[in-house]
Order: structure tokens, then sequence, then C-alpha cells
């Protein structure tokens, strides 16, 4: 197969000036560069037509830019031997959405699904020289007639979004602006070919034992010439290396391939996520003509529920091990999509396989993801609970819909079904929950567009996969969707329903796939949305960057019961984020140590699409909130927690890992200046894969004591997963910490790695450590330090470090009374 890529540079302009058009702006009628893929707002953006819409409350602005319909058009030239080829196709991965496509004067047809791959045959049209034209409707008007046409729907948000397979989050979420996108949002290339093409290549593991695994290999051959051709298949890895050619008789090809010994993939913290190779390669007279590559992993995946006292487990078990989920919801990474860049999916990814995530779910109002993060996924060992994109509403049942869908849906099986990371696919994202919530007499087979997750999509993934199970939405279970006994939970009561974060040790839910708490982004990067007056807590543009109603109020709230409010800005900022760093930490302990009684938590969420102040604990600038290095502590594989029963004080010990942990618990009673007034060792174990309650001590007698100025401290002694725990008796804003005299040097150095100590006389809370300019990783931040102890930080920085320690900033938790 012969391709030629149509990236790059094109042409665009605005057709039809609606009324919404300002007057200013209309030298857009006019052909302007355009950079493909990409949108039309970037595009914009990059001729200075439009003000970024991200900075301060621009947003508003250039709201005219979705009414209008967009032209994009591309000159080029093809060789000759290229139109020679039997088929030549126009390839279209990613078309947003609504577009008519015609080349040279020939209308190619039309469009109206973001998610799906457009094929165009343009064999009769193609010349040497050639124009390309795309035509965009607007998003917006399109869907509103469409709404208008069929009617209203129960939607959350702008209701008239249902209508359109196109990003939901994109009309505007309660973390994300309103930009309804436009453009040739992925690659675009002709592709020719002679005799046949290859496409759909499966890789399905059919059985797994130690001796051996059995795996089923498949393709599709695509034929326009009965010219005799073979299909010869490979596979390599681990000790494995297969090749068999066949002659192609029909327009499927499969072949069995055992594998001896296999090296199975398991998820991060489990073992090594192992990957093997299967080449797919399309010969005439020993010509290779086509090829396709698939990594594939050996793994089995079984989701159990079995009733027990409180109704039913929800628990993934890999390789017959029971798996206890640990990680984060992720959104897409921009409003903008093609600008993600590689690194920007590789950094993220990798700091949730940092933070032993093993799980994240790809949430139902964005996209299905590039193929490349889900290459990462599979390498990284984290496995993907990969929602189909409809969000918080009913949708439309009429047949184009449905065909829209089913179109979309075998698409997204045949693209990602080799991903061993993807362990269930799942229905929407909260719209049973929403409908029933709503009327409460109602059955969840009552919402428009039930069918469509009830029957369609599960018998999509039955046939074309069948190797992972399939979840009706997030939440589901029987009974009320969003039940705590079975099926799997979103809490929204903490934060969203004004509850504190103590609460979730009341929620026993069995798998919890949604829970969270705000935190502004990192100070940096939401002055970079600022203007130059507003940099403070509350002034308008920093409350516009918050896209919840009342969200606001919410940090407002929270802080105050947990720390001292403050106007200042950067304590405001450090605050919140310490605030949401205590609630997730709080949730996940609880949950974690119900294992297996709780499957999984998964909080709300990892990533952000715009600076801004979210659930998010990594901002769109990918730099990480306290709460993320919180997280990189509570999802240990070996984690300490108090659990408070009246005045009993209980020590919990759970275990990922598969051995049985066996260790010197060290715990002590002691004053922020170092004085240790009580102490006790034991030696505690706990079974693989458990959690148990390993110490429990009487509050009572240190009653008499100041609780603003001690602390019990935990400390597991265990030579791989040591860890600690300290326990407060008074919230943060009530403690007396001591006035903090934190020392740091740089303790050794090689290039891009800086080795930072820094140590203390008394005890400090949640060290933050930055820098004023440039950029630096802290492998860890915000962390306790106990009097009289030192700790080392591995920092990523491209800075000397002279440079490093002249901008290095150390601040703690500490108010001069
Ligand atoms: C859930 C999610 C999202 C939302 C988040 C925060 O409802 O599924 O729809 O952004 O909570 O409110």
């Amino acid at each position: 197969m012969k391709k030629i890529s149509l990236r790059g540079t094109w042409q665009f302009r605005g057709l039809h000036p609606t009324p919404t058009l300002p007057r200013n702006r209309r030298g857009i009628l006019h052909w302007m560069q355009a950079s493909v893929p990409g949108t039309v707002h970037t595009d914009l953006m990059r001729h200075h037509r439009i003000p970024n819409p991200f900075h301060g409350m621009n947003e508003t602005e250039v709201k005219w830019v979705d009414d209008l319909q967009w032209q994009y058009r591309k000159s080029f030239e093809v060789p000759s031997s290229f139109l020679e080829h039997e088929v030549i196709e126009l390839v279209a991965e990613g078309l947003d959405t609504y577009a008519t496509v015609s080349l040279n004067g020939k209308e190619l047809g039309q469009t109206a699904n973001m998610f799906m791959t457009h094929r165009f045959d343009v064999k009769p049209q193609l010349q040497r020289a050639n124009t390309l034209e795309i035509v965009f409707d607007s998003p917006t008007i399109r869907a509103k007639q469409l709404e208008q046409q069929h009617g209203h729907l129960r939607v959350a948000l702008q209701s008239h979004r249902v209508y359109v397979r196109k990003a939901q989050y994109s009309f505007g979420w309660d973390w994300g602006p309103q930009l309804p996108t436009s453009g040739i949002w992925r690659d675009i290339s002709l592709q020719a070919y002679s005799y046949a093409r290859l496409q759909h290549p499966f890789v399905k593991v059919l059985s797994v034992a130690d001796k051996e695994a059995m795996v089923e290999l498949s393709v599709e051959i695509v034929r326009c010439s009965p010219t005799p051709i073979h299909v010869r298949v490979s596979v390599h890895g681990h000790g494995t290396s297969f090749e068999q050619t066949i002659p192609v008789s029909s327009d499927r090809m499969i072949v069995m391939v055992p594998i001896i010994r296999p090296k199975l993939w398991w998820p991060n913290g489990l073992g090594e996520p192992s990957l093997y190779t299967a080449v797919f390669s399309l010969l005439k007279d020993d010509e290779e003509i086509d090829v396709v590559e698939v990594p594939f992993g050996i793994r089995t995946v079984r989701l159990v529920q079995e009733p027990d006292h409180r109704g039913k487990s929800f628990v993934f078990e890999i390789n017959g091990t029971n798996v206890f989920c640990k990680g984060a919801d992720w959104i897409p990474c921009d409003s903008f999509l093609p600008r993600v860049s590689q690194a920007t999916y590789k950094r993220l990814l990798h700091l949730a396989h940092h933070a032993h995530m093993n799980m994240l779910r790809v949430w139902g109002g964005g996209i299905y993801e590039h193929d490349l993060f889900y290459h990462l996924c599979d390498q990284l060992g984290l496995m993907v609970w990969q929602d189909f994109m409809f969000a918080c509403a009913e949708y439309p049942e009429e047949p184009w819909f449905i065909q829209q869908v089913t179109g979309e849906a075998e698409q997204v099986l045949n693209r990602l079904r080799n991903h061993p990371s993807i362990v269930l696919w799942c229905g929407n994202n909260e719209c049973e929950w929403l409908f029933c919530t709503e009327q409460p007499d109602k059955s969840p087979d009552d919402m428009r567009g039930s069918k469509i997750f009830r029957d369609i999509l599960p018998s999509i993934c039955e046939t074309l996969d069948g190797t992972r199970p399939y979840w009706r939405s997030s939440p589901f279970g029987e009974g009320f969707p969003n039940d705590e006994s079975n099926g799997n939970h979103h809490e929204w009561i903490v934060w969203s329903g004004w509850k504190d974060f103590t609460e979730y040790e009341n929620n026993d839910a069995r798998f919890i796939t949604e829970f969270g708490f705000q935190a502004p982004a990192h100070r940096r990067t939401m002055e970079t949305v600022l203007p130059p007056t507003e940099k403070y807590p509350q002034s308008r543009s920093m409350e516009y960057h918050n896209k919840q109603t009342e969200g606001m109020e919410r940090l407002v709230r929270f802080l105050a019961r947990h720390h001292n409010i403050t106007g200042d800005f950067d304590k405001f900022i450090y605050r919140s984020q310490l605030v949401q760093a205590e609630a997730l930490k709080r949730g996940v302990e609880h949950w974690r140590r119900r294992k297996f009684e709780t499957g999984g938590a998964l909080f709300w969420q990892l990533n952000d699409c715009w600076p801004v102040i979210s659930w998010s604990v990594i901002d769109y600038d990918l730099r990480p909130k306290a709460a993320y290095y919180y997280a990189r502590r509570f999802f240990a594989p070996v984690l300490l927690s108090y659990r408070r029963v009246g005045t009993t004080l209980e020590l919990w010990l759970t275990n990922d890992t598969l051995h049985r942990v066996a260790a010197g618990l060290h715990v002590s009673f002691r004053t922020f200046w170092g004085d240790v007034l009580w102490k006790k060792s034991k030696r505690v174990s706990v079974a693989p894969n458990t959690s148990k309650c390993v110490a429990q001590f009487d509050l009572s007698p240190f009653s008499h004591h100041d609780p603003a100025v001690h602390y019990f401290h935990a400390q597991l002694d265990h030579e791989e997963h040591a860890c600690e725990q300290r326990y407060f008796l008074l919230e943060p804003k009530h403690l007396r910490l001591p006035e903090p005299r934190i020392r740091s040097r740089i303790h050794q150095h090689s290039p891009g790695e800086i080795l930072l100590k820094v140590s203390t006389r008394h005890f400090v809370k949640d060290v933050c450590l930055d820098i004023k300019r440039g950029e630096a990783f802290f492998e860890d931040n915000f962390f306790d330090l106990d009097p009289r102890t030192s700790k080392l930080i591995r920092v990523r920085s491209n800075l000397t470090p002279g440079r490093f320690f002249e901008r290095l900033t150390i601040s703690s938790l500490y108010e001069r009374r």
C-alpha cells in the first residue's frame, strides 16, 4: 500500500457571515493559512483573529466561531505512478464533525461523526494536480436543528449536544470551557493499492495456562483483483518465534498459534506487562504489498460478581488473581485536541505509573483516545476502563442515530480490541444514574437511548471481541444504578453534595469509579490565564476558571473547615491543594482497607483540558498538585492507615503485593519538637493481597496532652515496602506548628538529575518544594518531616545545580501567631 500524507499546510476561511460575527472580524472571510491536523480555533489564534480563549474570560468572545461554516482546502500533486493503482482512497481519520468533502469540484461525501475514520473512493477524480476541499457546518447550529426536529431530551448541560457524535465536553462541562471545535482533527492521507489490502487484524487470546496459551490471529483481506496472494503471519517475543504463510482464499484469514510458557501481561505493581508482537504481511510473488504490526499481551480478565452478605462483589480478576484497582478518571488533554503532543501522553501516563496507579478510566464525555495512549497503557501495565462516548444524558433512538453509533462502535472495537490494557467496555457515563435520580419511579430501561447501552453496544462487543466484560454504564448495578451494595459507584455526596470528605468513611460501595475534590492548578499554570490585576483567589477571572456552579464556594467552605482561610494567592492555592490531597487520601485509605469488599478506587480526575480549578491532580501544564504526591503514597503497594472508631485508634496494613508482608511496626506519640512520650513496637504480618487491622490502642490516656502540639507516628520497617503515617488530633488549622527551619543542600547531581537533601530540627508539615522559573520535576513533594530527620528527593531538571538552587523555594504549613 502506498500512502501520501495530506497533513501540513492548508488554507481556510469562514463562509456566510452570521449576525454573531463581529464587524471587525470580517477578514476571516478571506483565505488564510491553516495547519492540519488542527481546529478552526487554533488556526484563527495563529492569525490573531481570536484571542486565546483560555485567557481571562475570552471564552465568551469567541462564541461566534462555532456559529459559522468553515471551508478548508489544499492543492497538491501526486506522481503518475500513484494514479496507476487499482484502488485509491482518501482516508480521513477524524473530521470534526459535519463535513462535506469534495475533490476537484466533485462531492465525495458528507460526514457526521468525529469519532470515525472515513474512506472515500477518489480513483475517478484524482489527477496529477488536485484540490481537496472540506466544508464544515456549525456543530452548534446543526445540533440545534436536530433537537428542534426530534425533540428535547433529558440532558445535563447543553441539551443539543446529544444529537452530535462529537466529544461532548466540547459543548462545555463542569471543568471545561464551551468551545465546540471544527476541523480536520486527526490524520488525513491518500492511500492506494492494487490487488488487496489488510484490515482489522485481531489477536484473540483463547486460553491461558502456565504451559501454553492459545492465540487466534485473524485479519481481513480487502481484494480488488483475483491475482493469487499470500498472507504471512508471524509472532515474536519472549522466546516465541512463529511464522506461517498461507494462500488467500477468502476475505478473512485465521491462524491458531500456541505460545509455549507464555509470559503474561500484568498490571502495574503485580508483574511485568509483557508484550508480544504479531505481524501480518500481504505478499504477491514474495513482494510485501501491505503489512500491519500488532503488539499484544497474554492475560485473562474476569469481572467477578459474587453474591455476598451485602449484595454482590465487583472485582477484576486478572490472570486468576484479584486485583484492587487504583487510579483515576482520564479526560481529553486539551479543548483543542490536535495540539496534544506525544510528550503529553507520555508524561501523564508515566506520572500515573509512578504514582502506583494500575487503572485509568477513559471517561465517556471525551474521546476514544489516540493509539499512542493505549500503547503506553499496554507498556506501563495501566488497565483501562473504556467508556463509550456518551455522558450524562438520554440519547436519541432514531434509526439514523443508531446507525451512526453502530458504525462508530464497530470501528472502536476493531481499532482497540488488541490492547491488553483495556479490561472493560462500558456503555456510558452516568446516563442511567441521572435518569433514575430525576425519576425515581422509572427503570433504566425507560430511558431514551437505553437500547444502545443495553443491546447494541454489548452485542457489538461480543461479536467483535468477546474477550472482556461489558458493563452498561458507570455507575450501574441492580436496582438503583448508583447502589452501594452491587455494581460500581460514583460518590458525589462529598464535595458536589457539600459533604466533607470524612463522609467517605461511611461509603461501602463495591467499586468506586468516581469521587473527588477540587483544587486550583499550580500558581504558575493559573497565572498563564489570569490578567495581571486578577491574581487573587476570588478575582473574576479566577472564579471564571472554575466551571462548577458554586465551585469557588465549595473551595472556600472546605478550606475553612480544615485550614485557616486566607486571601493570599499562594497560600490559598497551597492550602486548597492540601485539602484536596487529604480528601482523596481519606477516601482511598478507607476503600483499600475494605479490599475486596470494595474492588477499586478511581478518583475523579487525573488531568485537565485547560488551566482551571478542577478535580484534577495534574494540571493542564502537567504540573502535579499536592494530591498527586499524596496519591503516590496512598496508592503504594503496602499502605499503613489509621481508622478512628470512638476513642480507639486502629492501624491497618493493606498489602497489594502477592507476597506476605511481615515487618516491625513502631508506633509513637510525640511532640512537634521531637520528644517521644510513648512508644510501642511489634511484629506484624499480613497475607498476600489482603488488608487487616494490625494494632489498636485507646486514645483516652493521651487526652491530657495538648492536642495542638502532639501527634502519633507509625512506621513499618520493611526492606522494600517501608512506609509511615501520622495521625493528628486536630485539624491542620488548629495545630501549633513550630516555626520551620528547613535546611537544604544538593547532595549529588548528574546531567538532568539533582538529588536534593532537606532536613529539619522541628516537625514540618507538607513541605512544598518549588522553583521560581524554569522546570523541575520533584519525584516526591508535599511530605511531612519529623523532628531531626532528613530526606533525599530526586529532582529531574535541566537547570544547572547552581541555577536550580538559586530558584528553589521551600515552604510548609505554618502560621505565625
Ligand atoms: C461526574 C463526571 C463528570 C463530572 C464530574 C464532576 O459526574 O462523570 O460528568 O465532570 O462528575 O462533577
